[in-house]
C-alpha cells in the first residue's frame, strides 16, 4: 500500500487483458506498475495512452512500467522487490497455441518456469501478496464440454501442457506454503485489442482489409473447432474478483455458449454484406498437430461466487471486433475521415462496408 492505495503488479501488460485490467485497476484507484520486456520494435501500443497520461514513475505515481523478463529470474525478483505489490497478476505469456507447438520450450520457459519464478519470489520473500495466474480453457483439450473446475485435463499442445503445469504450480504454493495463490481458467475471449494472428481478430481485420482493397482472401484452418468466447473487457473483471475473496480459489471464466470457427467466418461476412465463398480460403498450413475441438465452459461457480456474469456475447462481439477494425481501415484508406465523432458508432461503420460490398 502507498498512502492508503493499494499496489498491483501486471506482468504481461502490454497484452489484450493486460491493458484492459490496467485501465480498470486504474479506475479503482489502484496504483498499477507493469513489466515489459525489451522489444526491437515498440510493444506498449496497447498502453500508449496510459504512458502519456502518467509520465512520471516517481514511488506514488498511479502507473508506470519497468522492464524485465519472465525467464529472467533475478529482473522479475528486482520487480517484485521494489514494487511491493499487494496484488500481482501474471498475465504473460507466449499465449499462441499453434506457435507454441513451433517454440515448445521458450513456451515452458515463460508460461511454466515464469510463474515458478514468481511463486518462488513471493515464497522466498515471505511476501503477503496475492497472486493470480492465467489458467486457460485449452487446458481441458480433449474433455468433453462442458467444461468446469472439475473437469479432467488432457491438453493437447505445449501451451496447453505449460498452463497445466503453472495451474499445479499455483495450487501447490497455495497448499504447501500458505501463499494467497489463484487460478482464472479463462475461456477464449476477444476484443478490438487481440493479437492479429488468432482466429476472431485475423476474419475481422482482414475482411476489413478485403473492403479497402487491400487483401483478395482469407486463409484458414480448421473451421469445425468450437470456442467459448467472450469480451476481454468483462474478463479482467473478473481475474479483480478472483483476487477480493477472502480465500485463494480456483474459478472457470465462460459465457456459457458455443460456436464454431466457420459460424464467427459467416457471421462478419453477413454483418457487411459479402458472400463468403468467394473470399476464403482453406489450407492446411493453419491446422495444428493437435486440436481442441469443443470448449464450452460452465461458469456457475464464478456467477455464483464472484457475481460474475458475462453481458457480451457471440453476436455483440463480432460485431463490435468487425467496426473496430472497419474504422481503423477506412480512417487508413481515407474512406472516411478520423474520428468523426458524431458518426462513430458500430452501425455507421457496419452500414458503410454494406455500401462498399455493392461495389465489389
Ligand atoms: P497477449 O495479448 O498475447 O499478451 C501476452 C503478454 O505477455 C504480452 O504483453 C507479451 O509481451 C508478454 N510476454 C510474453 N513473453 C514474455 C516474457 N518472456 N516476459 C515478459 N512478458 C512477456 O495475451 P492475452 O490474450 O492478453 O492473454 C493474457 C494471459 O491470459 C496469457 O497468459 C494467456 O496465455 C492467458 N489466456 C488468454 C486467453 C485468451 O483467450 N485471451 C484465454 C485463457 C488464458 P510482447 O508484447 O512483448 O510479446
Ligand atoms: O484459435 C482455429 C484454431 O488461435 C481458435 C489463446 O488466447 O484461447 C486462445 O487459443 C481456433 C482453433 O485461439 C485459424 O485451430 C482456424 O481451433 O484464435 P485461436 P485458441 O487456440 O483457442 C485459449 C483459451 C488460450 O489460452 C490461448 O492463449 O481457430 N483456426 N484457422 C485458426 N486459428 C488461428 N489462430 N489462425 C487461423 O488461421
Amino acid at each position: 500500500m502507498i498512502n492508503g492505495k493499494k499496489v498491483a503488479l501486471i506482468t504481461g501488460i502490454g497484452g489484450q487483458d493486460g491493458s484492459y485490467l490496467a485501465e480498470l485497476l486504474l479506475s479503482k484507484g489502484y496504483l498499477v506498475r507493469g513489466i515489459v520486456r525489451r522489444a526491437s520494435f515498440p510493444n506498449t501500443k496497447r498502453i500508449d495512452h496510459l504512458l502519456a497520461k502518467y509520465p512520471s514513475d516517481s514511488p506514488d505515481s498511479p502507473f508506470f512500467l519497468r522492464y524485465a523478463d519472465l525467464t529472467d529470474t533475478s529482473s522479475i525478483r528486482n520487480v517484485i522487490e521494489e514494487i511491493n505489490p499487494d496484488e500481482l497478476y501474471n498475465l504473460a505469456a507466449q499465449s499462441h497455441v499453434g506457435i507454441s507447438f513451433q517454440n515448445g520450450e521458450s513456451t515452458f520457459n515463460i508460461n511454466t518456469l515464469g510463474p515458478l519464478r514468481i511463486l518462488e519470489g513471493l515464497r522466498q520473500m515471505k511476501s503477503k501478496c496475492k497472486f493470480y495466474q492465467a489458467s486457460s480453457s485449452e487446458m481441458f483439450g480433449t474433455s468433453s464440454p462442458p467444461q468446469n473446475e472439475q473437469t479432467p485435463f488432457r491438453p493437447q499442445s505445449p501451451y496447453g501442457i505449460a498452463k497445466v503445469a503453472a495451474f499445479h504450480l499455483t495450487q501447490l504454493y497455495r497448499n504447501a506454503y500458505g501463499l494467497f495463490a489463484s487460478n482464472g481458467i479463462l475461456f477464449n475471449h476477444e476484443s478490438p485489442r487481440r493479437g492479429l494472428n488468432f482466429v476472431t481478430r485475423k476474419i475481422t481485420r482482414e475482411l476489413a482489409e478485403i473492403l479497402t482493397g487491400q487483401r483478395d482472401k482469407i486463409i484458414l484452418g480448421n473451421l469445425d473447432a468450437k470456442r467459448d468466447w467472450g469480451y476481454s473487457k468483462e474478463y479482467v473483471e473478473a481475474m479483480w474478483k478472483i483476487l477480493q475473496q477472502d480465500k485463494p480459489d480456483d474459478f472457470v471464466i465462460a459465457t456459457g455458449e458455443t460456436h464454431t470457427v466457420r459460424e464467427f467466418l459467416e457471421e462478419c461476412f453477413s454483418l457487411v454484406g459479402l458472400n463468403k465463398d468467394k473470399y476464403f480460403e482453406s489450407s492446411d498450413h493453419y491446422k495444428r498437430p493437435a486440436e481442441v475441438p469443443a470448449l464450452l465452459g460452465d461458469p456457475t461457480k464464478a456467477k455464483t461466487i464472484l457475481g460474475w456474469n458475462p453481458k457480451v456475447k457471440f453476436k455483440e462481439l463480432a460485431k463490435m471486433m468487425m467496426a473496430a477494425d472497419l474504422k481503423e481501415k477506412f480512417e487508413q484508406a481515407g474512406i472516411v475521415p478520423v474520428d468523426v465523432e458524431c458518426k462513430n458508432s458500430d452501425d455507421f461503420y457496419i452500414a458503410k462496408a454494406k455500401e462498399l460490398a455493392k461495389l465489389l
